[in-house]
């Protein structure tokens, strides 16, 4: 018998921290040894000339969810989980919905249903609270804290789904007492509606009135008022998804003034702006995503942000939609009016050769700070380091060996999610993961999907080192 499962020789090794040329060596799903040499292997990977990188964790998607009468999700947990394979992600961090009236118990249960042998890669839930009662405040959130559900989103806008103040501030306590980490959709819902309103009435019904329905203000606004309210409580709050400079900076002055204020940019923040809302006919609805995308300037400054730590994770918040579908973005209402196109674009695929394309191989970032923002920090921040986003003996052996000097032109085929449509489609990009491994399990060879669905597994998550401790709390 071999010595090692596999062996990856010849490769230059990346975490958050260093990048060494070694080799890794594989049993048993893990890595038990870096070093070089390397030989008594069943398999050995030849990664000469490659980047030997942590497979990317991807904490912002949204597979299955619940997305309102006669609309639909286009992606499952396999497609989704398929497409994040393919672009180097071997972890997933989907959101568990609780609908109005639900049991948080009852939403997981359906959830976890969902989610049984579909898995390509391994996922772990956030929740969505959307009905905080006594009963979810009181039992349910303390009791899923300690089973592993370590983090919450929480909305300040949609209908059925927004928190008002003195909820958010009930739903933080919790997070306070329990240790959880809170995570915020930060636009202010009255003022979308007050602009929603206003430009219906004005006739300004197409794709493109949804950027002018939430302007910078809205999100800027509603990132101070977390921000604030988490520091009436004393508890730390991730910001997610921020669009622009005046949301940033909210964030900057909260991390200034001492306060644990953690920040999320994506995809759509870098590389795309409201005028990809204004295709022709229907064609914007392809880019409809809230907070929207906004303008060059505000691409600077998400990369600033990525740059100088004010924010520590990157994200697709993949939310695929399908365009040419009456139950995706063509839906007969969002025909009427972009209120009620539904919110989201795809990019759990494309995410990381984004990034590596333009961040990278432009040095905007090094590779280092690329491994930092998408695998390392993401695993860190939400109580999965270093079992995921690093390569170090012990750590789940989850790799992309990435060749750097391959150039392609992004088309959907390549990212297989479950829409129709990518809304990179056409970017040229340098950089591409030619393997994903899961767990010492190679899923993906030269850009094709050779694993099966079922090997992802679920993940219970420690609580983030950013979160108040139940203990540090009493001594304090
Ligand atoms: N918020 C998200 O986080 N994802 C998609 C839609 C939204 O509003
Ligand atoms: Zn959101
Ligand atoms: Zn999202």
């Amino acid at each position: 018998m071999a010595q090692f499962d596999t062996v990856i020789r010849g490769g230059t090794v990346v975490t958050a921290g260093d990048r060494i040329a070694c080799d890794v060596a594989i049993s048993g799903g893990r890595v038990i040894a870096l070093g070089t040499g390397f030989s008594d292997a069943a398999e050995i990977i030849d990664a000469t000339g490659k980047w030997v990188l942590p497979g990317g964790v991807d904490a912002h998607v949204h597979l299955s969810q619940p997305s309102g009468e006669g609309i639909v999700m286009a992606d499952d947990f396999e497609t989704g989980t398929r497409s994040a394979a393919l672009g180097g992600t071997t972890t997933v961090m989907p959101f568990c919905l609780q609908e109005k009236g639900q049991s948080l118990r009852a939403a997981l249960t359906a959830y976890h249903a969902k989610a049984a042998g579909a898995c390509h890669v391994d996922v772990s839930f956030h929740l969505i609270i959307s009905d905080p009662t006594d009963q979810v405040l009181g039992q349910e959130l303390p009791a899923l804290v300690e089973d592993g559900y370590t983090s919450f989103k929480i909305f300040m806008t949609y209908e059925g789904l927004a928190l008002n103040d003195r909820e958010i501030l009930d739903v933080m306590a919790v997070a306070r007492e329990t240790g959880a980490l809170v995570m915020v959709h930060a636009e202010n819902y009255d003022a979308i509606r007050f602009m929603t309103e206003q430009l219906e009435k004005a006739g300004r019904t197409a794709p493109r009135f949804h950027a002018t329905s939430r302007p910078v203000a809205v999100e800027r606004e509603a990132t101070h008022r977390a921000i604030s309210l988490a520091e009436v409580v004393d508890v730390p709050v991730m910001i997610v998804h921020v669009s622009n400079r005046e949301a940033m900076e909210q964030i900057r002055w909260a991390q200034q003034k001492g306060l644990t204020v953690l920040g999320e940019t994506c995809t759509q923040y870098l590389v795309l702006t409201e005028q990809d809302l204004d295709g022709l006919g229907m064609e914007g609805t392809k880019y409809v995503c809230s907070p929207p995308p906004r303008d060059v300037a505000s691409q600077e400054a998400c990369w600033e942000g990525l740059r100088t730590g004010v924010f520590n994770i990157f994200s697709s918040d993949h939310c695929a939609f399908r365009y040419d579908d009456p139950q995706g973005k063509l839906t007969p209402k969002g025909r009427t009016s972009f209120r009620w196109v539904p919110n989201g674009i795809p990019g759990v695929g494309a995410r990381l050769p984004i990034l590596f394309s333009e961040g990278v191989m432009t040095g905007r970032i090094d590779i280092e700070r690329f491994v930092a923002l998408t695998a390392a920090n993401p695993a860190k921040t939400y109580g999965l380091y270093p079992r995921k986003g690093t390569i170090a003996v012990g750590s789940d052996a989850d790799i992309a060996i990435w060749d750097p000097t391959r150039k392609l032109t992004l088309t959907h085929d390549m990212v297989r999610d479950g829409a129709d449509y990518t809304p990179y489609e056409g970017r040229q990009i340098t950089g591409w993961p030619v393997l994903t491994m899961v767990r010492g399990r190679t899923i993906v060879r030269d850009g094709a999907l050779v694993g099966e669905k079922g090997h992802g597994l679920h993940l219970a998550r420690a609580r983030s080192p950013y979160a108040k401790t139940p203990e540090a709390k009493t001594s304090a």
